[in-house]
């Protein structure tokens, strides 16, 4: 169910298009990780919704646009980037119900927030507006694979267990962040300025749920191809659990 294109060729052959495509990388790492990576087009119904989640073992939120704040009950701000209410409305049901179904669910940038508002928890809708000089740099406008900040990564994290990092040099496209955590969820890293970098589920080997606010799609070090390998390896235990089932 792959709906991708390179863009440049689809550009070239439809300049006013408009067109369901990711950033190849995700496809890429999910491959060499052992997965089957299936890309999911927006504008689905409900109906669509279960099905493709029925036929894959494993939920990846993407990169994207700010998440409409009306997911967390908050009026929108000046600050505030492009939202794109049909991209926001097929990710909250599928995320809803890889929830329900104990699905692995790994969120990337936006992904990661996504996590978070779906089990309660608020957004910076702007981080720079809204925290002021305290904070670091985190938008650059270098390619993803290279280093813009570092993470700090708990000790006792998951996140440190998969990545053997004790800190991770990251790349860094977020002017939102985590505000209030939902409390199903832990930290597992945080930059020095004290944004939640990333997080996880309080038990992972019971609820395979980890999100990164950096893009470990385009970096290099092998701590970052760790992550896309535990997560299709959830997927497959996910996948044996419900066979048995
Ligand atoms: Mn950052």
């Amino acid at each position: 169910m792959a709906a991708l294109r390179e863009e440049m060729e689809s550009i070239a052959q439809n300049p006013s298009g408009r067109f369901v495509r990711t950033d190849i990388e995700y496809v890429k790492v999910v491959a060499e990780a052992g997965g089957v990576p299936v890309v999911i087009p927006p504008s689905v119904s409900l109906r669509a919704a279960k099905a493709l989640l029925d036929s894959v073992d494993g939920l990846l939120l993407s990169g994207g646009p700010d998440l409409d704040p009306g997911y967390y009950g908050e009026e929108p701000i000046p600050g505030l980037g492009t939202t794109i209410p049909e991209w926001d409305a097929l990710e909250m049901v599928l995320l809803r119900l890889a929830l329900k179904r104990g699905m692995p669910i790994f969120g990337i940038c936006r992904g990661m927030q996504m996590l978070n508002v779906a089990l309660g928890g608020t957004l910076y809708q702007d981080v720079p507006s809204q925290l002021g000089a305290d904070v670091l740099n985190h938008w650059q406008t270098t390619p993803k694979c290279q280093v813009t900040h570092e993470v700090e990564v708990l000790d006792d994290s998951y996140l440190a267990k998969i990545t053997d990092r004790q800190t991770i040099e990251v790349n860094s496209y977020h002017h939102q962040g985590i505000k209030c955590l939902a409390e199903a969820l832990t930290v597992a890293a945080h930059s020095a300025d004290g944004l939640i970098e990333a997080l996880e589920s309080r038990d992972v080997s019971e609820r395979w749920l980890v999100g990164v606010q950096w893009h470990p799609e385009g970096m290099r070090d092998s701590g970052h191809r760790n992550l896309f390998k535990a997560h299709v390896c959830a997927a497959e235990r996910h996948a044996l659990r419900r066979a048995a089932a």
